[in-house]
């Protein structure tokens, strides 16, 4: 309980205070004399997760008790970055623990940052998952989100000469005192082997090769004000045979490890792709090795509790987070038939009634499929299940009426064009009981175009649930400063329902709510600004406009439009030196995959112009340009509160969703956007005035690549665009090698195909307008205030109560008012 006199507080701290040294001496062994900064940090949160488990305790008895249905939300991501903040701030501790810490010495702000952030997740869709299991801790879901234990999880970047280099990252050096290692939840999982019959017809046995344990490692994850908390449970894989005796009496000591090392890479390490399928068989390993663990562990649990498996869908929802766990329709046949002894029909009504999927992406590069050979050999009894799922829903599809006109070929799970592969994506459909887009846009294209003849099928199948943000984090945590201008002018109350912070667009005019809007971003610039100069070295002036595009570097999310332009800019500014400029900083950051050269020469660019830029004494007070590395959950945490301009301009009908556009509204940034994923319905909600919507539409980018215009045509009607392509591909920006980007712009004049020079001319004017705003103060935070005032919709609560409500069918346990 909270305390409510100044008495109660003064005895939480001291409780506090005692439990952190108790830690600190019995678990750590350290007396708080010799304590270094990671010893205090590890014993707080040592101290802070038994408050976190008491809660657990509660929520996971009550829900067992109560048999309520339970949601499990499986994703090979979850990017979670630091947790102790976060843990404090719902619990209501951060005030008490920074004053216990204070008595005995330590300035808690300085040490939280030692905690690494845990990055086990590649951008959107892992940070996503991580949101959604805090919010479904703060409704009152009753949840387990379930993924790998990386030992690393995505690189760290470093930025040498303009590049992006990759470092492993390494989160769990240090231990990672959050988590519980469960060593009796252990689960056998196979690869390979073969299938053979049994005496009785129609009954086969799966003989893996190969198996591996899977091991459980809990972490519980906190929601608001302590009510309630969910479990992440990841995965570690570990050797059966740890060590070969043979071999190693044989003197072969490589040998006598070789199955422990090959069984321990499976939990080793996050593929760094975002956007495209990773493709090797480790990945495939790693899909099945987590799918497989969980559904294990939840049909283990469902069968304890209840003794049946008819009542699965009524009691359990399983989530495919994307199709990386889209083999769980197969292994959950598997589980029910071979393991359970049930019949396929009886198998097929519990996995489809039970399993739902959220895709996340259209980019046609970006659909998993796997060749049926490696399926075959690596998966053999799932690639049977698989050819009988077809078999029957193809032939069910041919008999129905007006099956006959229906293209197999085009919803069949197995694409035989391209060599035999599975298609993940269809696999995930056809199993599970409803299909979700993430934006209106992306589940309208869904139905139009990648999934269209699955929807012909099932047309009630797709439906949209726009993704949400937790404020928790975003707004409170992240900027504290608003919220406390928030709960004052919206009541506590928004604290639990978001949604009340559109009380502050009745103040949109107000000059002394104005004021003191700018008080707190000129604070945010501040503390960023100074990230900046440690940084990369450069010194940027808090009273510039801070323009920023923070996101995986892809060519679809079109930094190199907003690198082009900035050129544009610079050249501008220098030939009209005395003109009126607005300053701006033009801040990057984000990762490339490492394989990704195109991303990866954006990068080298951005720092390249930067060099340039920065350096120019014409321009110095105007223009800056910064690249600011390592891009992750912590910095963007930072990097949000402090921007006035919010960069969502990827090439319409590509970008699913995004969620960074969101947290950037929320913090009262200006969005300049194009008309995709989310950035439609920002757009709504906050009214077209006050938004800077620019470029091609969705569909008019499909016209324009069934219809090309000449590239050279576009560039000769386009002003300055000649000019800006002529410099970098002529090395202006990188004089010490000017052929750099001569193939990046050769590129984009052979093909346009993310639209970067079909918008440019658009974009550019967008920016133009967003200097007149920024003239206009008064204008610009009345824009401010109604982004604020008009975006708790995209809390992730709200995105919540929507799958509990229409997908998973499981009541929220807290209303939004708390
Ligand atoms: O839904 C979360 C997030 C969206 O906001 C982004 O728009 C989308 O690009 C991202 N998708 C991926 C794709 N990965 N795969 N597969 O990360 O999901």
């Amino acid at each position: 309980a909270r305390p409510t006199s100044a008495a109660e507080s003064k005895d939480l701290v001291e409780t506090l205070k005692a439990e952190i040294v108790r830690k600190l001496t019995y678990s750590l062994g350290k007396n708080p004399s010799v304590a270094q900064p990671h010893d205090w940090v590890t014993a707080v949160i040592l101290a802070v997760r038994d408050h976190v488990v008491d809660v657990w305790q509660r929520s996971t008895h009550e829900s067992y008790q109560t048999g309520r249905k339970r949601v499990y939300y499986l994703s090979l991501e979850f990017l979670i970055g630091r947790s102790l903040a976060d843990a404090l701030n719902n619990l209501g501790l951060t005030g008490p623990v920074a004053q216990a810490m204070a008595d005995l010495g330590v300035d808690l702000g300085a040490i939280e940052t030692i905690e690494p952030d845990a990055a086990l997740g590649n951008g959107g869709l892992g940070r996503l998952a991580a949101c959604y299991l805090e919010a479904m801790a703060s409704t009152g879901v009753p949840a387990l989100g379930y993924g790998i234990r990386y030992d690393h999880g995505l690189f760290k970047q470093r930025i040498d000469g303009g590049r992006q280099v990759e470092v492993p990252e390494d989160w769990l050096s240090f231990r990672n005192p959050w988590e519980f290692e469960r060593r009796e939840s252990a689960y056998q999982i196979g690869f390979g082997g073969s299938v053979v019959a049994t005496e009785k017809p129609g009954e086969v046995t799966w003989n893996p090769e190969e198996a591996v344990f899977a091991v459980a490692y809990d972490t519980p994850i906190v929601g608001w004000r302590g009510r309630d908390a969910t479990t992440l449970r990841l995965w570690r894989a570990r050797a059966m045979h740890p060590l070969s005796l043979d071999a190693f009496n044989q003197g072969d000591l490589v040998g006598a490890v070789a199955e422990r090392n090959r069984a321990e890479a499976i939990s080793k390490v996050l593929y760094p792709n975002d956007s495209t399928p990773a493709g090797q068989e480790l990945r495939l390993r790693q899909e099945f090795f987590f799918t497989s663990a969980s559904l294990q562990d939840l049909v283990r649990r469902h069968y304890r509790q209840f003794g049946k498996f008819d009542n699965l869908p009524d009691k359990v929802a399983i989530q495919l987070n994307d199709t990386h766990p889209a083999l769980a329709v197969a292994e959950m046949m598997r589980l029910l038939i071979d393991e359970r002894g049930l019949s396929w029909e009886d198998a097929w009504t519990i996995t489809s009634g039970t399993i739902s999927y959220t895709n996340h992406t259209l980019l046609p590069e970006a659909l998993e499929t796997w060749p049926v050979a490696l399926m075959e050999r690596l998966l053999p009894r799932h690639m049977q299940i698989i050819f009988g799922i077809n078999a029957r829903f193809l032939d069910g599809v041919r008999r129905s009426a007006g099956g006959e006109g229906v293209d197999l070929a085009s919803i069949s799970l197995i694409d035989e064009s391209h060599g035999r592969r599975v298609r993940m994506a269809h696999l995930a459909f056809v199993g599970s009981h409803t299909v979700n887009g993430v934006s209106a846009l992306h589940s309208r294209l869904m139905q139009e175009t990648v999934f269209a003849p699955l929807h012909a099928v099932f047309p009630d199948r797709i439906t949209n649930v726009t993704n949400g943000i937790t404020p928790r984090r975003w707004l409170f945590s992240a900027n504290h400063g608003l919220t406390k201008l928030l709960t004052e002018v919206c009541g506590n109350g928004l604290t639990d329902d978001i949604e009340q912070i559109d009380r502050l667009a009745a103040h949109a005019d107000d000059p002394g709510m104005q004021e003191r809007l700018i008080a707190i971003r000129r604070d945010n610039k501040l503390k960023l600004a100074k990230v900046i100069r440690q940084e990369t070295g450069v010194v940027v002036d808090p009273a510039a406009l801070f323009d920023v595009q923070i996101k995986r570097i892809h060519e679809y999310k079109r930094q190199l439009l907003n690198i082009l332009e900035t050129i544009a800019l610079y050249d501008a500014i220098r030939s009209e030196p005395y003109r009126d400029w607005a300053p701006r900083v033009k801040i990057f950051a984000g990762k490339a995959a490492s394989n990704y050269g195109t991303a990866k020469a954006i990068i080298n660019l951005i720092n390249d112009v930067a060099t340039v830029v920065n350096n120019d004494i014409t321009t110095r007070d105007r223009l800056k340009v910064v690249f600011i590395p390592n891009y992750n959950v912590s910095a963007a945490e930072i990097i949000i509160p402090a921007a006035d301009v919010s960069e969502q301009i990827s090439t319409a009908g590509l970008e699913a969703s995004g969620t960074g556009n969101m947290k950037f509204a929320l913090n009262g940034a200006l969005t300049i956007g194009t008309m995709d994923g989310a950035n439609i319905e920002i757009s709504e909600r906050v009214g077209l005035d006050n938004i800077v919507i620019f470029g091609m539409s969705a569909a008019e980018v499909e016209a324009a690549k069934r219809n090309p215009r000449p590239t050279g045509e576009v560039i000769a009607t386009t002003p300055h665009l000649e000019g800006v392509l002529d410099a970098v591909a002529g090395g202006a920006y990188s004089p010490g090698d000017r052929n750099r980007y001569a193939g990046l712009v050769d590129g984009l004049r052979a093909n346009d195909w993310f639209m970067v020079l079909n918008d440019f001319e658009s974009y550019r004017l967008a920016q133009r307008r967003i200097d007149g705003l920024w003239a206009n103060q008064p204008e610009w935070w009345r824009m401010s205030i109604a982004n604020t005032a008009h975006c708790g919709w995209f809390s992730a609560d709200r995105a919540i109560r929507e799958y509990a409500q229409r997908i998973w069918r499981v009541p929220a346990g807290f209303a939004a008012k708390g």
